[in-house]
């Protein structure tokens, strides 16, 4: 029996230093718009998706650093709050990213899943690979990527849930109940983010994300133009996207913050909505606000679940102990002058 739900991605162009953040809950609350007009069920926002992508920039003072986190309930912030009752209104769910500061004083590149229909958070999730630096480079006209700055490294893991009540037709129990979970921008390129969701039997991966097109000095410094390093940055995007896509026998929606911020930060595109055999389902065209849509048969994810990746048949767990033990390479002892170890 097919179980389809109907999916979306909202990616948003252009968020400048000075834009406010009920500017942009404008333009989201348009796209949310749309998306209901389209019997969406499910909307994806990308990551840090009320402010500019912050961490390109040093701070030094604090109360300026602290003015770009959500403090408090960052679905009843007067700024924030009307996207999320806008989602009840619309009884329409969202996966949106913000920047979380704890009562405690800590910091999180964080997202939530927020169910428009019950009026409630269901799940967050905090960013747990961090790149860039902590110092900014020392090069005047490098772009600076200081998320291990203004981040702790995310302390709730990869926890899946399900979501009830999306698949008309389908009664509740185990298949109809979808299991759903999140990653933010850089665990994606993470194999591991994405085996311990599939490991729980993952069905939608929702993933937001801010990628520069040109950053030589965090991503490839041998990447002098601009032009080659975009193409490359979003290939590597949908690469990462629909090959774990497929060896976790999931969909993935992944949502852009895309465009030339300030007129000169620029962040590619390619926000995707992926099925569990690796094809990509909707892609966004532009750099500007865009929603992509895809009706999801839940179903499809059985047939690589039960076969080529069925876990429970054919991981060798008693092989993969260097994933867990070890962080950094260690390599092989060289081979000595008389072949021996
Ligand atoms: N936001 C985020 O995680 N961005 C990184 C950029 C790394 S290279 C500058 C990404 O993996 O897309």
């Amino acid at each position: 029996m097919p179980r389809i739900i109907r999916l979306a991605a909202a990616q948003l162009g252009a968020i400048h230093n000075t834009d406010s953040r009920s500017h942009v809950v404008g333009r989201m609350l348009a796209l949310l718009e749309s998306a209901a007009s389209q019997k969406v069920q499910v909307v994806l926002f990308p990551e840090l998706a009320f402010t500019t992508f912050f961490p390109r920039y040093i701070i030094h003072d604090e109360q300026e650093l602290e003015a770009w986190y959500e403090h408090g309930d960052v679905t009843t912030n007067a700024e924030t709050r009307p996207l999320f009752d806008k989602a009840k209104e619309l009884k329409i769910d969202i996966s949106v990213g913000y920047a979380e500061a704890t009562e405690d004083g800590r910091h999180f590149n964080s997202c939530i899943y927020f169910s428009g229909r019950e009026g409630r958070v269901l799940s967050k999730y905090r960013k747990v690979h961090l790149p860039g630096t902590a110092e900014p480079y020392d090069d005047p006209d490098a772009v600076n990527h200081l998320e291990k700055r203004y981040f702790t490294p995310g302390d709730l893991g990869f926890q899946a849930f399900r979501v009830p009540g999306l698949e008309a037709g389908v009664p509740s129990g185990e298949r109809g109940e979808p299991i759903f979970g999140m990653m933010i921008c850089n665990d994606r390129r993470w194999a591991e983010s994405w085996r311990v969701l599939g490991l729980q039997g993952v069905e939608v991966v929702f993933c937001g994300f801010n990628t520069p097109a040109f950053a030589p000095h965090t991503r490839n410094s041998l990447d002098k133009d601009p032009e080659q390093s975009e193409r490359m940055a979003l290939f590597h995007h949908k690469l990462v996207m629909q090959a774990h896509s497929y060896t976790n026998a999931t969909y993935s929606v992944s949502a852009a913050r895309s465009g030339y911020d300030d007129g000169k930060y620029k962040l590619i595109g390619g926000s995707c909505i992926v099925d569990p055999e690796g094809v990509v389902l909707a892609e966004t065209q532009t750099l500007e606000d865009e929603l992509i849509v895809a009706d999801c048969d839940l179903e499809l994810c059985r047939q690589g679940k039960g076969k080529t990746f069925a876990f429970e048949k054919h991981r060798r767990t008693e092989h993969y102990g260097r994933i867990v033990a070890q962080t950094g390479v260690i390599e092989p002892p060289r081979i000595g002058a008389h072949g021996q170890a």
